[in-house]
Parts: C-alpha cells; structure tokens; sequence
C-alpha cells in the first residue's frame, strides 16, 4: 500500500476506535451519586428493660455497645462509627464495617473506653459507589465500673431451690442494682429484679419476689445465669457484671 494511502487508513482506524469509546461511554450507567439514608441509631434501654436492645454496657467486658437498625438500600456496603469525648466536640472515625457478617453488620463494640468517660457516638452509611449519608441521631454513654464476679456469693453451681434467694455485695457509686435471671437453653430472660438499694448491701433477693418473673419458679435440670447490673448516678452511665452460672437440681 502507498504511505498516503496507510496513513488515510491509519486515521479512518483511529476515529472508528474514538467513536467505539465513545459509544461505550455513551451505554453505561450513570454515576450513582445517591447517599443512602443515615442509620438509626438505638438509644440506651433502661437498665430495668428486659430487651436490652440499644447503647449500652455489656457483661463481658468493659466495652460501650451501640446498635443500630439495618438500612434497606440495595446498595448499601457499610457502616462508619465516629465518636467524641465531650466537651471535646470533634468526631473522630473510629471504625469503619463493611457489610458481610449478618446481624454484626448493625453492632459495635467500642472497646477503647476508659471507665467513668463519657463518649458521643453517630453513624453514617456508605453504598457501593462509596457515597456516605448524613450522620444518624447522637448517643453516649458512660462505664462505671462494674462489681466484682467474688462480689456476687450465690447461687453459684448446683442448687435444691426453685426460687433461690440471690445474695450479693454492691460497692462503690450508683442509684441502683438490676438483678437478671436468664434462661440459657431457651436464651431468654426470666426475671429482672426491682431497682435494688445500691446502699442497702449485703442484697438479699428471692427469685420472683415482686411476682413479675416470667417463670413463677425455676425448672428444674436447667441452667441460669445471673448477675448485677448497676444503674450510675449520671442518666446514661452504668455498668453490667459478668455471667453467675447455677443449675436447679
Ligand atoms: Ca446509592
Ligand atoms: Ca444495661
């Protein structure tokens, strides 16, 4: 072929490629620019609630849980949790949660707390195309310092009574003791005491005392867990101690 001719050929190569790409431009979807909604954020349940849905202290740990209700976009891809310290009043990211693990999907542990500071927290959605929401409504809360697994005496192990009496030592600053008695093969929650006394130690508290328990007495050959949850002085502060396991006989 002729050069005149290779570069006429050349060119009419070039524009059919250019036009190609601008075809394809031209078929693909539009950017999506759409945040998704921002998340609802669940405020701390009271410690007398038996749901316990919401901000709030766990057993486990000294560690603030938020929890918040899952978004129904079709895109969504995560969650991002800030916090501050007041009066500090800058929120800081602290952690960022992809989509993929199920109903851990809308939990967060914040497991760097210090006790007796309180922490601010929001949340925000992210889609795929990484557009991120407006930030949810704000909660906080506060860890006091939960009492002590020697301070909770008994039932411990095995035990003849259906509705055992629950003896235990309560220390330090509160307005009030939660006992919770909990049902372990049926996972559910059978009793949540009156608001104890915090000053009134030792407790001294028979199952079912006030006649609300779900169960009047206790099953026998089923395991219980119980402990001691501490209501603070300032609204939205508290704590939860560990687990007591006991068996009915
Ligand atoms: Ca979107
Ligand atoms: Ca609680």
């Amino acid at each position: 072929m002729p050069r005149k001719y290779q570069h006429i050929l050349l060119g009419f190569l070039l524009t059919a490629y250019l036009l190609g790409l601008a075809g394809c431009s031209d078929k693909s979807t539009p950017a999506d620019t759409t945040p998704p909604d921002p998340p609802v954020l669940l405020p701390s349940p009271a410690d007398s609630s038996w749901d316990e849905t919401g901000t709030d202290a766990i057993p486990d740990e000294n560690y603030i849980q938020l929890v918040w209700l899952m978004g129904t976009e079709d895109d969504l891809s995560g969650y991002k949790i800030y916090r501050s310290s007041p009066p500090l009043e800058m929120l800081t990211l602290l952690a960022t949660k992809t989509l993929g693990s199920g109903v851990c999907d809308t939990v967060y542990d914040d497991q760097s707390v210090e006790i007796g500071v309180r922490y601010l927290y929001t949340v925000t959605a992210f889609d795929q195309a990484g557009n991120e929401s407006e930030w949810s409504g704000e909660v906080d809360y506060m860890l006091i310092p939960k009492l002590s697994d020697e301070s909770l005496t008994s039932p411990r192990g095995e035990i003849g009574e259906r509705q055992p009496t629950f003896i235990w030592i309560s220390t330090g600053e509160s307005m009030a003791n939660y006992l919770r008695v909990y049902d372990v093969l049926d996972e559910r929650t059978v009793w949540v005491s009156p608001g104890q006394n915090p000053f009134s130690s030792p407790h001294s508290v028979f199952y079912n005392e006030d006649g609300t328990a779900a169960d009047t007495l206790l099953t026998p050959g089923r395991q219980y867990w119980w402990r001691v949850d501490r209501q603070g002085s300032e609204l939205r502060s508290g704590s939860e101690s560990r687990w007591v396991s006991f068996t009915v006989k």
